[in-house]
């Protein structure tokens, strides 16, 4: 059976994206949740024991490990081609292939800024130009997706590139950042899913904190 090691559900982002990836295609996989940047060495232990890099989200498949949120969806994809991780048209693929590495290189703005805490209580904070820019251009991606495929998730039906933007939407909700009409189609079928519901109701019954993520 795959493994696939997360963090926190309350604050690791890049583990809720191949877990949602797992789940919403009902790929069966066993989770295993190590608590982050506790002041128990063994926990880095045990991540480093799954991966190198040291950093969560891993996949374990027999003899594979595969890090990296990116990778793993795209492992993943390769794997199980009936899951339609991807697009099936070339060129809908490519989008989605770009908009995906753009959301795993980039928006350093909103991220810094904007960490994923589900359970912070919901309030505003003054956002820098940079990740002020940084909403703009994923509003404008999801959008473009919404008019070009239909809806309701970028390309259609739930696929990889869904599964990176999916912590986003719960940044928007914190933060209290307002999601244009044109954007807001994306973010209620996304809130709907039960997959997910499911990590945030996961999430929020965690009781760890972490003190850094939550002086924001
Ligand atoms: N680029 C990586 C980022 C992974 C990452 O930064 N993971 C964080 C949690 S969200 C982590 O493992 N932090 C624990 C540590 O550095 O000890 C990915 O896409 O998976």
């Amino acid at each position: 059976m795959l493994k696939l090691v997360i963090g926190n559900k309350n604050y690791s982002s890049w583990s809720m994206r191949p877990w949602l990836a797992l789940r919403a295609s009902d790929i069966p996989f066993e989770e295993v949740l190590i608590p982050l940047y506790t002041d128990d060495p063994a926990d880095k232990q045990r991540i480093l024991s799954f991966s190198h890099a040291g950093k969560v989200p891993a996949l374990v498949d027999g003899d594979v490990t595969v890090w990296d949120s990116l990778s793993i969806i795209e492992y993943l994809a390769e794997k199980f081609p009936q899951a339609k991780l991807w697009p099936q048209d070339r060129a809908a693929r490519a989008h989605a292939r770009s908009i995906s590495a753009e959301m795993h290189s980039g928006f350093m703005a909103l991220r810094n800024e904007c960490g994923m805490n589900l359970h912070r209580p919901v309030r505003p904070v003054a956002l820098s130009e940079d990740a002020r820019a940084n909403v703009a251009r994923i509003q404008a991606i999801w959008a473009e997706c919404h008019q070009r495929y239909g809806g309701p998730f970028l390309f259609g039906a739930f696929g990889g590139a869904d599964a990176m933007f999916a912590p986003v939407v719960h940044r928007f909700r914190t933060y209290a950042i307002p999601v244009a009409d044109k954007a807001r189609p994306y973010v209620d079928a996304m809130e709907a899913l039960p997959a997910f519901q499911q990590w945030t109701r996961e999430g929020l019954a965690e009781t760890w904190l972490i003190d850094r993520f939550e002086a924001v």
